[in-house]
């Protein structure tokens, strides 16, 4: 019989939290044949990522997952339903008390894991698979996403990297689909993406591209940073179906895409920038250069985990490029002007496309996040 997996989904803003969990569930039902159940409090966001989605309906199939609405308010109160053998809270999102009373009770416990949030840092390695006691007496894995294998890896489906690099290689591929999203680039622009949340600095940056010797056309998916591009250009409003040149510089606002179409415009790209999580892994599997806008954290945590990243993914570029980008990578989430650094990141585009492609191939050696959850389940049973 086939195994089920409840899935918990809390959404605290943005996207990150309901794009991993709907990747995940994905995976673990087309590629690991399983009956999954993904419980989410907000379904707005959800309908956002996968477009036909109904956010008003309390249960649906989408891609072969049953999208619960996760009551949390009254006169909707949690329902009692039946559970599964595994259950996964995400970004330690809180299982409602009932759906843990029921655990307690069953004579054969699910496995629970909190799938934690991303990050670089070394304790990782050291939390990654440990078990935490509640006060109930159950336990409760800890399980680290991360790019090492001493953590659960990065999520991945199977043959993502040939299928992107097939995409890569093929110019048709690559020209019907930006067709579809009605994106004719200049014969010789380069294609640049932008995701990120509101950044001061951004007007130096687009002023760079602007001046540059060669044509950008950079691509900004509807969301946060719509304002700063607005006020730069110097515009009432900016929406999706917009294009506004200033000299080699033209940028055009996108409709936020569903996942798979937003990976392929990654792929499409010379040159992404990305935010949060989940677009900040698709980036890398695109095998471009990036710049990461991080989460900021209250505590300025976000600083610790951008070093850590950093750390690893420099290895074997040049001490120029590896200076250049930190450089950048530091102005941009300081929200600073990017002039200096951008021109010296101009420097070692080839270096850096080089190097994105290598890193990729070298995280896709691992074992997906996915797989090593079913791993932990089988070994565990
Ligand atoms: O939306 P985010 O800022 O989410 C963040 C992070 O996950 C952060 O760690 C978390 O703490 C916070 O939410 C609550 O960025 P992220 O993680 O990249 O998620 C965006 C999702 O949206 C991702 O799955 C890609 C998807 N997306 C589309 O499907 N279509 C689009 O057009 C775009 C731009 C994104």
């Amino acid at each position: 019989m086939k195994a089920s997996w409840d899935i918990f989904c809390s959404v605290v803003d943005n996207f990150g939290d309901v794009g991993v969990t709907f990747r995940l569930a994905r995976q673990l039902v087309t590629e690991h044949d399983l009956h999954v159940r993904l419980w989410i409090d907000d379904l707005n966001a959800f309908a956002r990522l996968c477009p036909g989605a109904d956010p008003l309906a309390d249960r649906q199939l989408r891609d072969g997952v049953t999208v619960c609405r996760w009551p949390k308010e009254w006169p909707k109160a949690w329902q009692p339903v039946e559970l599964p053998d595994v259950v996964v809270e995400a970004f330690a999102c809180r299982l409602p008390p009932d759906y843990i009373e029921a655990m307690l009770a069953r004579e054969r416990r699910p496995l629970w894991f909190n799938l934690e949030y991303l990050s670089a840092e070394d304790w990782v390695s050291g939390c990654h698979g440990l078990p935490s006691i509640q006060s109930s007496g159950l336990r409760k894995y800890f399980f680290f996403p991360g790019f090492t294998e001493k953590t659960g890896g990065l999520l991945r489906e199977a043959g993502l990297t040939e299928k992107r690099q097939a995409f890569q290689a093929s110019p048709g591929a690559r020209q019907s689909f930006l067709q579809r999203l009605n994106i004719v680039p200049h014969a010789e622009a380069r294609l640049m993406s932008l995701f990120a949340y509101e950044h001061a600095g951004l007007g130096s940056w687009l002023e760079c591209l602007a001046q540059a010797d060669r044509k950008t056309h950079l691509l900004v998916p509807e969301g946060r940073i719509l304002g700063d591009v607005q006020r730069w250009l110097g515009v009432e409003e900016l929406k999706a179906g917009a294009v506004h040149a200033r000299d080699a510089l033209r940028i055009q606002v996108l409709p936020f895409v569903r996942q798979e179409d937003y990976d392929r415009l990654l792929w499409c790209c010379d040159f992404n920038v990305v935010r949060g999580e989940d677009s900040f892994v698709r980036a890398q599997w695109a095998g471009r250069p990036l710049i990461w806008h991080i989460y900021e954290q209250d505590d300025d945590a976000h600083w610790a985990k951008l070093d850590a990243f950093l750390e690893l993914y420099l290895v074997g570029l040049s001490e120029e490029a590896r200076q250049a980008l930190t450089e950048v990578w530091r102005s941009w989430n300081g929200g600073k002007a990017m002039t200096q650094g951008w021109h010296a990141l101009e420097q070692h585009t080839d270096e850096l496309a080089a190097h994105a492609e290598r890193w990729c191939l070298e995280q896709a050696l691992q074992e997906d996040l996915t797989t090593a959850l079913v791993r932990f389940y089988q070994s565990w049973i």
